[in-house]
């Protein structure tokens, strides 16, 4: 049987300039596919046609897309094909009210499995892996999003899902796992457990692809020291595909956006003015090929930044940094903006403590208050006030100095913080009413 190669060599090697000429070309065929066939966008491009983009810089003539503008058309409103030609719907569920739909075509899921494929072999996966994919499946588009792209180069796909770690666990003895698909605070969950046990010389795992959440550099070592593996970032979203949007390669210096899919900008979310390249600022990302859904300068709330450089892999596809925080997630705190990535970071700086943290947010007397909650590594210095009190007070000054405002730092007990199998939920924010 001839051998599946989705690394793309012609493709993911090509000039800055010929990239943009594929994405003008792509684009202004989106721009009419828009206006054909979804009324909402008929209606917000009504000033703009394709002959209007001459350059891809041009795509700042049109309009942004918001998650609100998904919401207020749902289920199916911004579907640019009808149901007939929809094979797959996604949805992710939002901390209020109905969730974010999504539809495929065939296409679609052949584009999807491509661009998975694609990030996965740069990762270093191959046909001989044998990958569990501890994602929860179902309407979350991550477990089939990596399935399919596994598949799709050959390697042997375990569709465990999410949760029940200890026959995750056992899985992986028998099995003779190599890699591991999860969010980073699941792995390290994991991690927790194997450890518990003392089977990870019983293991065989070498790869983690790990996305869908944020996980400082910090974390990731953790994660690697505790699953003895090579860890890779990737990262996406529903509305824009599901994972295959970018991931690392093995230089693990920015991941690699397939930008023939996906066309990525860089704006002030304040101002909404492009930034210029280098700047730190949110994602924006337009689907140049998606028929089910299609999005115009879809608003991420992603906080990121973007090297056009060429890598020392040879790709020559963009690389954006790991996601900071979202913009909406980032914390006023008394005036200060403050990313729940700043704080990971500290944390993770301290062996004593486990990398399960929580903050939490509260407002006296008009003042905000942020309690950082973080767990002990072990029950070692439990009963040692003085050594727990040093840590203590050392936690509080690296965060005073990094984050440039106090906070309260509260050591509990290891494994009082609650663990999930999916995303975590690290911030409690009770000072409107709990979120
Ligand atoms: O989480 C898609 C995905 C699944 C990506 C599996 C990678 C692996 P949603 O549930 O719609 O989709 O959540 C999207 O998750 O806007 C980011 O805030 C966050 N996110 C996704 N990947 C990463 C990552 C999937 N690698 C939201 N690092 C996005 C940090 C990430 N945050």
């Amino acid at each position: 049987m001839p051998k599946v190669n989705i690394y793309q060599k012609d493709i993911e090697t090509l000039s800055r300039q010929k990239i943009e000429e594929i994405q003008l070309e792509r684009l202004r065929h989106l721009v009419d596919y828009c206006k054909k066939n979804v009324p909402f966008y008929a209606k917000r491009l009504e000033n703009i046609s394709s002959e209007k983009i001459k350059t891809v810089k041009d795509i700042e003539y049109i309009p942004y897309t918001t998650k609100e503008d998904i919401r207020d058309n749902y289920p199916f409103g911004l579907f640019g094909k009808p149901l007939k030609d929809i094979v797959r719907l996604h949805a992710s569920s939002g901390t209020t009210g109905k969730p974010t739909v999504v539809g495929y075509t065939k296409n679609d899921l052949d584009m999807w499995s491509d661009c998975v494929a694609r990030l996965i072999m740069a990762a270093g996966v191959t046909e001989d892996d044998i990958i569990q994919i501890a994602f929860s499946y179902g309407l979350f588009t991550g477990a089939l999003g990596l399935h399919y792209g596994l598949e799709k180069i050959g390697a042997t796909v375990v569709p465990t899902s999410s949760g029940n770690t200890e026959k995750q666990i056992m899985l992986m003895q028998d099995f003779k796992t190599t890699g591991l698909v999860s969010t980073p605070s699941y792995a390290q969950h994991i991690a927790e457990i194997i450890a518990e046990k003392g089977v990870l010389n019983k293991l065989n795992l070498t790869t983690g692809l790990f996305g869908s959440e944020g996980c400082s550099e910090e974390f990731r070592d953790r994660i690697e020291a505790g699953l003895n593996l090579f860890a890779t970032d990737n990262y996406g979203m529903s509305e824009l595909i599901g994972p295959g949007v970018s991931g690392d390669c093995v230089y693990r210096k920015g991941m690699h956006i397939n930008e023939d899919h996906f066309l990525a900008e860089i704006i002030d979310p304040k101002t909404l003015e492009v930034l210029p390249q280098g700047e730190t600022g949110e994602l924006v990302v337009t689907t140049l090929t998606k028929e089910g859904i299609p999005m115009l300068r879809y608003r991420t709330k992603d906080i990121t930044q973007i090297s056009y450089d060429i890598c020392d892999c040879g790709r020559t596809f963009a690389r954006m940094a790991k996601i900071k925080g979202r913009s909406d997630d980032m914390l006023k705190i008394r005036g200060v903006n403050v990313f729940p990535s700043q704080i990971e970071s500290v944390l993770i700086g301290f062996e004593q403590i486990s990398p399960n943290y929580q903050l939490v947010l509260t407002r006296t007397h008009s003042t905000d208050e942020l309690e950082v909650k973080v767990e002990l590594a072990d029950g070692s210095l439990l009963e040692n006030y003085t050594a727990l009190e040093d840590l203590r007070v050392k936690i509080k000054k690296s965060l005073k100095n990094v984050l440039e405002i106090s906070s309260k730092v509260s050591l509990v007990e290891y494994r009082s913080i609650e663990r999930t199998a999916g995303k975590a939920q690290r911030i409690v924010d009770l000072r409107n009413g709990e979120k």
